[in-house]
C-alpha cells in the first residue's frame, strides 16, 4: 500500500486508480489511506446535479478543459450510473472524454451507487477526500438529480451546480423533490436550442430566487445561461464558481462544509456497519422484540468495535 501512496502523490495514475479500488472494495481501508496522505484544506468540491440529459457531463467536460488550462488539477467522481463518463454515450462525448483521459491533470472515476435509489456510498465520499489530499484543486461530483438521495449526495459539495434546460417541464418534478432548492448556482444549459424559452426559464428562476423560494443564506444563488456544446457561458460560469469559493472562505462557511462532510461520512459508515450485520439476521415480528433486537445488535457492534 505505501508504495502506491508514494506513487499516487507523484501523480501516478495507475497508483491512484489502485487506491480508489481499495476503497471501493473495502471502505474501511479508506481511513488507513487517508491517514497516510497529507492533510489538505485547500480543495474545492463542486457538485453537479440535474436531470439526465440536461448536459451535466458535457458541461463538466468544458469546466475540466477550462480549469486545466489554468493549470489546476481536476478530478471527477461520477455517481450518475448513466454518466457518459462511464458509458461513453455519443461519439463526440467519447472523443472529449478521451482527450481528458490523456491529460495528466485530470482524473475521472465512476463509482457504484448504493442501493436502487442511487444513494451515496461511503466509498464515493472517501474518494472525494482522497482526491483532495492527492492535491487535486477541483473535485467534481456528478450525480443524477432525483429525489432525496441526490440532495444527500450534494451535501458533500462546497458548491452546488443545478443544471436545467429551457422550459422547465421535467424539472418541476425535481423541484418538488427538493433538488431545485439546493443550488448555489443554477445553470440553464442548451440555450442554443431555444433562446426564447431559455429567457423565460431565467425569469422564472430569478423570480423564485428573489421571492426567497430558493437559497437560504447570505449567498444569493446565481443563474447562468450556457451552451455546453458550443462552450458558451462557460467562462462566466467558471468566474461564478470561483466567486462562490471566495464567499465560502470569507464567511467561514468553507469549514462548515468540511464538518458537514465528516458528519455524512460517519453516518454512512455507521449505516454500512449496521446493514452488513443485518444480513442473515432473524427478525422479530413484535415491536417490543424489535426494540430488544435492535439494542442487542448495537451492543454487539459496540463490543466488537472496542476490541
Ligand atoms: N444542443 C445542445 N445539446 C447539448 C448541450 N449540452 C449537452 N447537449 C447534448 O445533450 C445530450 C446529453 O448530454 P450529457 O452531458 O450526457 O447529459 P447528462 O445526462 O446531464 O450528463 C448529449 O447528446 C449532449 O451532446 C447544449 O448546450 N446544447
Ligand atoms: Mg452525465
Amino acid at each position: 500500500m505505501d508504495k502506491y501512496i508514494e506513487k499516487a502523490l507523484k501523480g501516478d495514475r495507475l497508483a491512484i486508480g489502485r487506491l480508489l479500488t481499495y476503497i471501493e472494495r473495502d471502505p474501511r481501508r479508506a481511513g488507513e489511506i487517508l491517514k497516510s496522505l497529507p492533510r489538505n484544506d485547500d480543495y474545492h468540491v463542486i457538485g453537479v446535479t440535474g436531470i439526465t440529459g440536461s448536459g451535466k457531463s458535457t458541461l463538466l467536460s468544458q469546466l475540466l478543459t477550462s480549469y486545466s488550462n489554468k493549470g489546476l488539477r481536476c478530478a471527477v467522481v461520477a455517481i450518475d450510473p448513466s454518466s457518459s463518463f462511464s458509458r461513453g454515450a455519443l461519439l463526440g462525448d467519447r472523443i472529449r472524454m478521451q482527450m481528458h483521459a490523456t491529460n495528466p491533470n485530470i482524473f475521472i472515476r465512476s463509482v457504484a451507487t448504493r442501493g436502487l435509489k442511487g444513494g451515496l456510498s461511503f466509498a464515493g465520499v472517501a474518494m472525494v477526500d482522497v482526491f483532495g489530499r492527492l492535491g487535486y484543486d477541483k473535485v467534481f461530483v456528478e450525480s443524477i438529480g432525483v429525489g432525496q438521495a441526490d440532495v444527500d449526495i450534494m451535501g458533500i459539495a462546497d458548491t452546488i451546480l443545478v443544471v436545467t434546460v429551457p422550459g422547465l417541464g421535467d424539472d418541476i418534478q425535481a423541484l418538488k423533490a427538493g433538488v431545485m432548492e439546493i443550488g448555489d448556482i443554477y445553470i440553464i444549459n442548451k440555450v442554443d436550442k431555444d433562446p426564447g424559452e431559455a429567457s423565460k426559464t431565467f425569469e422564472y428562476l430569478k423570480f423564485a430566487i428573489e421571492s426567497g423560494e430558493l437559497g437560504h443564506n447570505t449567498w444569493v444563488p446565481k443563474i447562468v445561461k450556457t451552451s455546453a456544446v458550443l462552450g458558451k457561458g462557460v467562462d462566466e460560469l467558471v468566474n461564478i464558481i470561483d466567486e462562490h469559493l471566495e464567499y465560502l472562505r470569507e464567511t467561514g462557511k468553507y469549514g462548515e462544509k468540511r464538518s458537514l462532510r465528516s458528519r455524512i461520512l460517519v453516518r454512512l459508515l455507521a449505516e454500512k456497519i449496521v446493514s452488513d450485520r443485518m444480513d442473515g439476521l432473524e427478525l422479530p415480528s413484535e415491536y417490543d422484540d424489535v426494540y430488544i433486537e435492535a439494542k442487542k445488535l448495537l451492543k454487539k457492534i459496540l463490543e466488537d468495535i472496542d476490541e
